[in-house]
């Protein structure tokens, strides 16, 4: 198998599960015919033909062993269910097992016919895992409205830091006809967990992305992906009206400006009317901006937010903002937006990356969640690995997505979670969003390594409930990915469960963190200088090790970010006893000798850390071996191969830091561990080509 198939496959049921399943499944009742409920119809018989070997027969009237696709308001769901059926959401669905003349059969209603597909996928996923479907009473809605993919796909078809080949959708070398099947697999994908967007370009957008040219592109697309519930959505860049336009400014208070955008969203609507919005990365990392112009986050975000407003459509603007100061880089997107707390339009969603820098393996959560409580915020995450081993290492990470989403940012007082500051149950806000920055690319099998898949299939999971648990996702997945084998599915979820952990405890434990090489973010590189670079692009800002010891202090007698968080997270992240350990580097900077918990001095637990991460690695290629001869050969040994990359890698990193930091710390390596296999200076002297790499 390639992989190709993602967690869709299908493929067929043993005989012990199929037979009970084939009782429930005898026919198929579709009560109309628009491309999302015919998509439901479609997906389900394909689905039953593969999974059972039988395709359920298509009927009119309800009968023992139906399944029955309708809508609420369908008179079949009233005759089904005498008090009718009630729906809160047009997103929302029921599955219910109802009874029928001589038996029961299985209704999957929605409010729209976009429930209907949601809950068609919800039963299939439940014949994968093996469940009991006879006695069913589900009701689900989305915790986020808008579950967003972002692809940082340049329109020359490359990918920023994407690790699964070229671009889907920007490719030139195929006709969009050839490569219609792989976008029906995407759109199919995205809608069995729930994801109902996409922003198509990178976040560095060209402006280009708006020409008429490129715009026939996007519809195509969104016609495509219409009946699956996906919206399309764009990133635009901010000086388009002059680049693109010819105007001499993109001052958003300028009237020609404001008209230009008005204009070329009439176009966009004229040919995709449900077309979703703008993302808008403005004035950050060099990318053009209100600020250009004398103006501010709020009238750039809000311009955009009137011309977009008349079509329905949201402005997404980025809080991912760091300007050439001095000050510490964690603080700084909360200083540039607090300000404008409660001054954006109504459909303007501010889009905060999940930590205060930048994606690393772990961060605190950004202090803005909680802060800006009279602004919808969304959070993004990174799905692709851009800091935590690329394609070569399993970091899979509904753990890291749960850390954030339940960590307690107090705002209202305990209970409030980063997920209910964002889904709208804290605040009340109406406009509620999540995204993630995917990790897919043209290879075979979409993201360059067969397990990371499942961060696609995590996200979308999360994005509609945040309460499922990081183990419940990883089950179900490889139970849909790779087989139903039980000693195979516990096996590897308790490595997906400890992957992200050990990539910290190799990369970045104890909340060090930005120790990645220069601009690719690949391999260790502490010691990285380079005199032309921004300080705060290198890990020396971070790590900050001299002969006094190691971490940056933001506590109050430091650069005081703790003072963005709420009481008591302040004065716990404040206190380096009462700080999380696995945070202590983020937070303070402490003597090599100093203390732990533990009684370890901080020099000897840092370094059992990086040998723990590397047991980790081992354990995981251990692991994976003992599952040989239970899933196809191919997958199997294409996951060995990055097994034992990941090992040598976690080799790399581990020598690489306790080497390093060595030099400061003067301290030995405990005596019980194993000696480092690699030379400081040969470490150094690799030059990492990402040529070589992807
Ligand atoms: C950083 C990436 C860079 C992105 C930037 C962003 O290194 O490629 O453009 O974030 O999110 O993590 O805008």
């Amino acid at each position: 198998e390639t992989g190709a198939d993602l967690w869709l496959r299908y493929s067929k049921l043993p005989e012990s599960m199929a037979t009970g399943y084939r009782k429930e499944a005898k026919s198929l009742v579709v009560t109309g015919n628009d491309a999302t409920q015919q998509a439901a119809a479609g997906e389900i018989r394909m689905a039953l033909r593969s999974l059972l070997g039988t395709t359920p027969t298509l009927s009119k009237g309800v009968a023992d062993g139906s399944i029955v696709l309708a809508t609420s308001s369908d008179k079949i769901v009233k005759d089904l269910i005498p008090g009718g059926l009630e729906l809160s959401d047009d997103e929302a669905y029921v599955i219910r097992t109802v009874s029928v003349k001589k038996g029961k059969a299985i209704l999957i209603a929605g409010r729209t016919t976009t429930g209907i597909l949601y809950g068609t996928f919800d039963l299939l996923r439940r014949m994968q895992n093996g469940e009991d479907i006879s006695n069913l009473d589900i009701n689900e809605q989305p915790a986020y409205k808008l579950r967003l993919l972002n692809h940082w796909d340049n329109l020359n078809g490359t990918v920023e830091r994407g690790y699964a080949g070229h671009s889907i959708f920007w490719n030139r070398e195929e006709s969009f006809e050839q490569l219609k099947d792989q976008y029906l697999t995407y759109a199919r994908a995205n809608a069995s967990v729930g994801i109902n967007g996409t922003v198509l370009n990178n976040v560095n957008a060209s402006p280009e992305v708006l020409n008429t040219e490129n715009l026939e592109r996007v519809k195509q697309l969104a016609d495509l992906f219409r009946p699956y519930n996906i919206k399309v959505y764009l990133a635009v860049n901010f000086a388009s009206p002059a680049v693109l336009g010819g105007l001499d400014t993109a001052d958003p208070l300028d009237e020609n400006v404001q008209q230009w955008w008005r204009d070329k969203a009439a176009e966009i609507y004229k040919m995709i009317p449900d077309f979703g919005g703008f993302l808008v990365k403005a004035n950050s990392e060099g990318q053009p901006g209100p600020m250009d112009f004398g103006r501010t986050h709020q009238d750039g975000a809000n311009m955009l937010a009137g011309v977009l407003k008349p079509h329905n459509g949201v402005v997404m603007w980025r809080a991912f903002v760091y300007e050439p100061t001095n000050s510490d880089r964690a603080m700084q997107a909360y200083n540039e937006f607090m300000p404008f707390d409660g001054k954006f339009a109504d459909n303007v969603i501010v889009q905060v990356k999940n930590g205060p820098v930048d994606f690393q393996p772990r961060e605190p959560f950004s202090p803005l969640f909680g802060a800006m409580q009279k602004t919808p915020l969304m959070v993004e995450f990174q799905i692709t690995l851009e800091y935590l081993g690329h394609s070569n290492q399993l970091a899979y990470l509904a753990t890291m997505w749960k850390e954030v989403l339940d960590a307690d940012t107090w705002a209202l007082g305990a209970g409030s979670s980063v997920a209910r500051a964002t889904d709208g149950s804290l605040f009340g806000n109406e406009l509620t969003a999540i995204a993630g920055v995917a990790n897919i690319g043209r290879d075979i099998n979409w993201c360059g390594h067969d397990l990371l898949q499942s961060n696609w299939y995590a996200f979308g999971r999360l994005a509609w409930n945040h309460q499922l648990s990081s183990e419940q996702i990883a089950e179900e997945w490889i139970r849909m990915t790779f087989t139903n084998d039980d000693s195979f599915v516990s096996t590897l979820e308790e490595v997906m469960m400890r992957s992200r952990e050990a990539v910290v405890s190799y990369m970045t434990p104890m909340g060090l963190h930005h120790l990645m090489g220069w601009d690719h973010h690949y391999g260790p590189e502490p010691w990285t200088d380079l005199s032309w670079a921004r300080a705060d692009w290198l890990p020396r800002y971070y790590h900050r090790a001299g002969e006094d010891g190691i971490g940056f202090d933001r506590s109050s007698k430091g650069s005081n970010a703790v003072s963005q968080y709420f009481s008591p997270l302040r004065e716990m992240y404040d206190n380096p006893a009462t700080c999380p350990e696995n945070l202590l580097l983020w937070f303070h900077h402490l003597p090599w000798d100093y203390r732990l918990a533990s009684g370890k001095t901080l020099w000897d637990a840092l370094v059992y850390k990086y040998y723990e991460g590397v047991e980790q690695a081992r354990f995981f290629q251990k692991e994976w071996d003992k599952l040989e001869g239970k899933i196809d050969q191919e997958r199997f040994e294409a996951i060995r191969y990055k097994f034992k990359q990941q090992t040598k890698e976690a080799i790399w990193w581990r020598d690489a830091c306790v080497l390093y930091f060595q030099t400061f710390s003067k301290r030995p390596i405990p005596a019980e561990l194993e000696r480092p296999v690699h030379d400081l200076d040969e470490l150094k002297s690799l030059k990492f080509d990402l040529k070589h790499h992807n």
